[in-house]
């Protein structure tokens, strides 16, 4: 068993990855070389912020758990409203924008395959298939 504490196990460590837009936080609870089959995170997407996401290595579910925001489903042209409650599965690796709205937005991510740790965005919002080791 594995147990950890966000503010004592992730906080202000090599766990916690900001966005260099400073547009999200994302804390890492679970990633690849716990060998679950899925990383868990929680992040943090700031109020206001807009950020280009398109996961083509990986499936990620999130769900809201605080704050408020909406995502834009580029190939679907149509947006939807979260908050506290919404899921939303990126199942086809879908090109979208999420984007803060008021206040700050609180997401419980799943990641498969999963995060090895290090991954930002990358100018075409994507996250690379980090291996252990690299
Ligand atoms: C919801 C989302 O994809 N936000 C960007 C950060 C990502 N969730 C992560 O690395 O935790």
């Amino acid at each position: 068993m594995i147990v950890r504490n966000l503010q004592t196990d992730v906080i202000g460590t090599a766990r916690e990855v900001t966005a260099d837009s400073g547009n999200w936080t994302s804390r890492r609870l679970v990633l690849a070389d716990d060998k679950a089959g899925f990383s868990f995170h929680e992040t943090l997407i700031r109020a206001g912020t807009e950020t280009y996401i398109h996961y083509d290595q990986h499936i990620e579910a999130v769900y809201c758990v605080g704050g408020n925001g909406e995502i834009h489903d580029i190939e679907a042209n149509t947006t939807h409203a979260i908050r506290d409650g919404t899921m939303y599965l990126l199942d086809a690796h879908d090109r979208h924008y999420l984007r803060g709205g008021s206040e700050d937005m609180r997401l419980i991510c799943v990641f498969n395959p999963p995060l090895s740790g290090r991954e930002v965005h990358d100018e075409n919002g994507h996250y690379p298939l980090l291996q252990e080791g690299n």
